[in-house]
This record gives C-alpha cells, sequence and structure tokens, in this order.
C-alpha cells in the first residue's frame, strides 16, 4: 500500500473541557464533523493571508491544527473512506459503497464506522451533505435510492436537500438556478452569480444543517449527537455567489510556487476532472491571466464555504450546546492550482 504525500488538514477544536464530565458520566460531549470537500491548506490560519476565511481561522485559534492527515488516495471517496472507518480501503471512489453492499448483507463483516460506533454507544447520529461520498448517501443513477445505502447502520438520518437541482447528482456539480452537470464540456469551470447563499447547494446543505441541529437540541433527552455537515465546494465547478468573488477583487495573488511540469517519472496528470468543463477555450498553464482567474474563483468558494462553517457555528452557540461540543473541520484531501502544473487533485505532491 502506497501511502501518498496528499497535503489535507483537519482542525480539532475542543470548545471547553467538559468540566463536568466526570461528575455527570452521563452527559457524554456532542460531536460536529465539519467536512469541506477539495479544500486546500489555503487559508489565513496556515499563513495564507490572501484568503478571506475568517470562520475556520477562528475555529483554528482555538483549536489545533493538523496539517499532515494522510488517506490512502487523494481522491474524494477514498479518503472519505480512510476518515469514516479508521481504515485503509479502496482508491475509488466506490470505496464506500463497496463497503456498504458488504455491511448490507452481513453487519459483522467490518467493524462499526465511525458514525456507527457512535451509534451503537447511544448517539444520535446525522449527516447532512456530502460527508461519505455520494451527497445523501444513496446510488443509483440520480444517488436517491434507499436501497443502495452507502454507509448502512451508520445514520438515523443521511440527509440532501436537493432543491432545485432535483436529486444529489444534481446538487453535486450544481451552478445557479439549479443547472445541472450533464455533458460537462458545456458547463463553466467557475461562475459567480449575484444572489443569497441558497442560489448554489452548499447554502441548502447548511440550511437543513441548522434546522438538524435545533431538532437533535430542542427538548433534548441528553442523547448526545454526532452531526456531520459535508460543504461540497470548493470542489469543481467553482460556483458561489459574486459576493465572494468581490472579496478578492484588486487582491494580488501571490505567484504560483514552482509551476513547471516535474521532469521524471512522478504521478503528474493532465488535470483530466478540471479540463474537461468550459474553459473558454483557455488554458490556465499557458495564460496566467485565466489562471488568476480561476484561483480567484476557487478563493471565492473557499470564503462561501467558510461563511457556511459560520453559520453552523453560531447556530451551535444558539442551541446551547457549545461549551459540550467538540467540532472538528476536515479537508478531505489537497488541491493544486497550477503547482507542478497540474489543476485538480489526484496526484501525490504536498498540495
Ligand atoms: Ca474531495
Amino acid at each position: 500500500m502506497q501511502r501518498n504525500s496528499a497535503l489535507s488538514l483537519m482542525f480539532i477544536f475542543a470548545m471547553a473541557l467538559l468540566p463536568n464530565l466526570e461528575a455527570d458520566a452521563a452527559k457524554k460531549p456532542n460531536v460536529l464533523l465539519l467536512c469541506i470537500d477539495d479544500l486546500r491548506p489555503e487559508l489565513a490560519c496556515f499563513g495564507k493571508s490572501y484568503i478571506k476565511s475568517p470562520n475556520i481561522d477562528a475555529l483554528a485559534a482555538r483549536g489545533r491544527a493538523f496539517n499532515r492527515h494522510y488517506v490512502q488516495a487523494p481522491t474524494c471517496g477514498a479518503s472519505r473512506y480512510a476518515l469514516l472507518t479508521g481504515t485503509y480501503g479502496p482508491s475509488g471512489n466506490g470505496a464506500l459503497f463497496d463497503r456498504g453492499a458488504k455491511v448490507s448483507k452481513n453487519a459483522d463483516s467490518y467493524p462499526p464506522s465511525f458514525p456507527a460506533w457512535f451509534r451503537q454507544n447511544g448517539y444520535a447520529t446525522v449527516s447532512v451533505g456530502k460527508v461519505s461520498h455520494h451527497p445523501g448517501g444513496r446510488g443509483g443513477k440520480d444517488w436517491d435510492q434507499d436501497s443502495i445505502p452507502e454507509m448502512p447502520l451508520s445514520w438515523d438520518r443521511h440527509l440532501l436537500p436537493a432543491g432545485p437541482w432535483q436529486h444529489p447528482r444534481g446538487a453535486m456539480h450544481g451552478l445557479a438556478n439549479g443547472e445541472i452537470r450533464g455533458d460537462a464540456s458545456k458547463m463553466d469551470l467557475f461562475q459567480a452569480v449575484e444572489g443569497p447563499d441558497s442560489i448554489y447547494p452548499d447554502g441548502l446543505i447548511v440550511d437543513e444543517a441548522l434546522s438538524q441541529l435545533d431538532l437533535l437540541t430542542e427538548g433534548k433527552d441528553d442523547k448526545p449527537f454526532f452531526l456531520a455537515v459535508g460543504i461540497i465546494r470548493p470542489h469543481l465547478p467553482f460556483g458561489a455567489p459574486k459576493k465572494y468573488l468581490d472579496l478578492y477583487e484588486g487582491v494580488e495573488l501571490p505567484p504560483i510556487p514552482h509551476p513547471t511540469k516535474p521532469v521524471g517519472k512522478t504521478t503528474w496528470h493532465g488535470s483530466g476532472e478540471f479540463m474537461k468543463y468550459n474553459r473558454w477555450k483557455r488554458n490556465p498553464n499557458s495564460d496566467a491571466d485565466f489562471a488568476t482567474e480561476v484561483r480567484r474563483h476557487y478563493a471565492a468558494c473557499v470564503s462561501y464555504a467558510d461563511a457556511q462553517v459560520g453559520r453552523v457555528i453560531e447556530r451551535l452557540h444558539a442551541t446551547g450546546e457549545a461549551d459540550n461540543t467538540i467540532v472538528v473541520l476536515w479537508g478531505d484531501h489537497g488541491w493544486h492550482l497550477g503547482e507542478h502544473a497540474i489543476w485538480g487533485k489526484h496526484a501525490l505532491f504536498e498540495e
């Protein structure tokens, strides 16, 4: 098994030291897991001051930052498998589905998943958004079939509000106004339409997460919760409300470090996931202005995701449960924005 060096990030933010735990053994801490898809460790709290990520930075300032989290492969599905099972697994995006099919047939075929373990120990477990590979955790053509669970026995509720994107597959790559990816070459690589957070899928995901936080804490019967919230951006396509792109107007980005293709045998690749979108026939490896545009739109998506983190944390405080909740924020693998002439993941360089 090859250990890759894709850099991911993880913050663990213990919001309090849980002083009453020994006196009241029944009062177990809640856990709030925030997953952000395709997030680079390119944040102000990692020293990149041109990125506007105040909510994540505030978590990092009060918690502990981990900047070497290793997964078995820098793909969404494999890295989520590693986090959610604590084990190495297949390298592809179907990793959890393969496991799920076996668990559905024989519950003892694997040890419990991370959420299943909490569930077996008296926690209410809820997933909203992209936590496992498929947002909402179901298979089938549109990723919405109850009969094909990605993580059997793990969640009390495994949710994805698709809204105008119709189904979880549509929400995964959704752009504004319910645009769904069909032929990727007809979908714009980036976009910044004016409007509220809910014109892109993460706004709706976090609306649902806030409702679940209320539901898990209203009339609380001392049952602790494990709530996982999966934010899809900055995953491609880079679409976020225009107000987040405006944050980068006039902001100069630093040069791309080591922007040339490495020589010799490496895991370099041609950035296929990125290049298949409509790029207006421009290539960031040969067009510096376009490279800067791409980086600004990625940054806008990071700031949009950061704002969604802020909404969840604010509501956690409003529920009164913040002092008894452990918050973990996790990026599933790194991403290259032109380093080594790569625009994407799926490579083993440190970014
Ligand atoms: Ca990912």
